[in-house]
């Protein structure tokens, strides 16, 4: 990535971190940011001090007097040019992406689509911000429910998708009336800084204060300043289950609002009738794309005995294809690993496999030599494990994908699906119609997300993202995940003399 491309993001060498609007000022310590491609500093940011926090609170406390006193669809406008913006700049902000974070270009494209297509759904969502109306049992009188924009929202995002669940957090909330204060992963600081340019911007041509958009930059101390704060009715948290918690209890003993989006998972449950194709591409992709660093990436395979053999071969096959390298390079289908202390990750998760009794079926490996000079390229690895496995319990954020084997009917493997303390993705592949229904029903996945012969990751933006049990619970993005930005309002007008009581009391004085 050139020094010019990364200029038109209003990437410097030096940049300073935290801001609202386009005023940029944070002037603690350097946060370095460098490419996990090929080992190269991009680029520095400065953390934001506490001082400065306060700062950027006090200018979200003013723009959101002004920004929730705009009419939605007029705020729907404003991410209408948001969405327009990131339609012009996709090609250079999903190569930063790639370059800043390592997942393939083509996979950094997907991510500035999926910012685009949230920024749509929000447009029609600013004219959409429905409650309900309610018959009264009272005479002459009206009730109805409308939902009021909530203040300020925090978010706190995670390296893997550096700029698309920012946008499915700002695009929601702003066209919903609330101002937001976004701590990115100090992994991918400059992924935060460019989008912060584009909405800066877009605010600035407006005349519309500065405030109704700021980024904090930093570590987990920053996050921790969002979590504590009462001036933030909501905390949208995307992350490790661990940080979740962390964050849901301190939001908790103010009783503020938090929306987890934490670990999962993932499994495919590949049943007798499942079609084979499909079932390798879906389960490759899912385990290898965005080098299994995805919260939806496939962790573990359940196939049926009867295939089992037969699936084992194709998918030792398909990963002898995978071609590992440079990300930009359209050749290459998996990238790098975040940095170093991800591939310590990985290699101590094979550590574990094989000290619980696992069996490696490809060569799990960090790659030295021309092209992996950032020591962050590892090979993908298949292993045979037991449900049971610590390991195989836990969320490895690496392309590792664990094959496990049922027997007898599909209830046994759901079991198996629903034997983790996680619960975001899942996925049945399948042509019989009763396991498909089974595994959709109230006694099938226990997950937010489950799907029918597509894999687990990749979900759109229409539906409401997230999931349950040690995933946090949370809901973003489509359906109606737009609620949990606002406050709920019912209202009950009477339009007579009289002043009948509810339930029918008499108090007569
Ligand atoms: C994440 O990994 O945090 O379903 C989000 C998917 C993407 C989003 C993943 N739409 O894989």
């Amino acid at each position: 990535m050139t020094s010019k491309e990364l200029k038109a993001l209003g990437i410097e060498n030096e940049n300073l971190g935290g801001s609202t609007g386009n005023k940029w000022f944070a002037k603690g310590e350097l946060i370095e940011s460098y490419s996990p491609t090929n080992g190269k500093l991009i680029g520095k940011v400065r953390s934001t001090t506490k001082k400065e926090y306060e700062k950027v609170i006090q200018e979200a406390e003013k723009a959101k007097l002004v920004w929730r006193d705009i009419p939605a669809p007029k705020r729907g406008e404003i991410v209408r040019q948001l969405g327009e913006k990131l339609r012009e700049l996709k090609p250079i902000l999903g190569k930063l992406v790639s370059y800043e974070m390592g997942k393939s270009y083509q996979e950094g494209l997907g991510e500035v689509q999926e910012m685009i297509d949230i920024c749509d759904f929000a447009v029609g969502l600013s004219r959409q911000l429905y409650g309900n109306t309610i018959h009264s049992e009272r005479p002459g009188h009206r009730m109805y429910d409308q939902y009021h924009p909530l203040g300020t929202v925090g978010i706190i995002t995670a390296f893997n998708f550096p700029v698309a669940v920012w946008s499915w957090n700002a695009a929601l909330a702003l066209v919903c009336g609330d101002v937001v204060v976004w701590k990115p992963s100090e992994k991918t600081p400059l992924c935060a800084v460019a989008c912060q340019h584009i909405i800066a911007d877009i605010l600035k041509a407006n005349k519309l204060p500065e405030g109704i958009s700021s980024i904090i930059t930093g570590d987990a101390e920053v996050g921790k300043w969002i979590a504590e704060d009462e001036r933030i009715p909501l905390v949208s948290a995307t992350g490790s289950t661990r940080m979740g918690k962390q964050v849901a209890a301190t939001v908790a003993q103010r009783l503020g609002k938090s929306l987890l989006e934490l670990g999962g998972n993932n499994a495919i449950i590949v049943t007798p009738s499942a079609d084979l194709k499909m079932t390798i591409i879906g389960a490759v992709f899912g385990a290898v794309g965005t080098a299994g660093q995805r919260c939806t990436s496939t962790r573990r395979l359940i196939i049926h005995e009867s295939i089992y053999d037969k699936v084992k071969k194709s998918l030792v096959d398909a990963y002898k294809q995978i071609k590992i390298g440079d990300p930009l390079d359209s050749n290459n289908h998996m990238g790098p690993l975040i940095d170093t202390a991800a591939v310590d990750m990985y290699l101590s998760a094979l550590d574990k496999v094989k000290a619980e009794g696992g069996k490696l079926l490809t060569k799990g490996e960090v790659l030295k030599g021309k092209g992996y000079e950032s020591g962050c390229y590892v090979t993908p690895v298949i292993a045979e494990v037991e449900n049971e496995y610590e390991i195989v319990q836990h969320e490895t954020f690496a392309p590792i994908l664990y094959l496990i084997k049922y027997t007898g009917e599909v209830d046994n493997a759901i079991a198996l699906q629903n034997g983790v303390k996680q619960g975001l993705s899942s996925a049945i592949m399948t042509n019989s119609l009763r396991e498909s229904e089974l595994f959709l029903s109230q006694n099938g996945s226990d997950c937010g997300i489950a799907n029918v012969n597509i894999g687990t990751s990749g979900a759109e933006i229409g539906g409401a993202f997230g999931g349950e049990k040690d995933t946090g619970g949370g809901r973003e993005s489509g359906s109606d995940a737009w609620k949990i930005y606002m406050r709920r309002q019912t209202n009950t007008i009477n339009y007579t003399t009289n002043l009948p009581l509810a339930q029918g009391i008499k108090f007569d004085l």
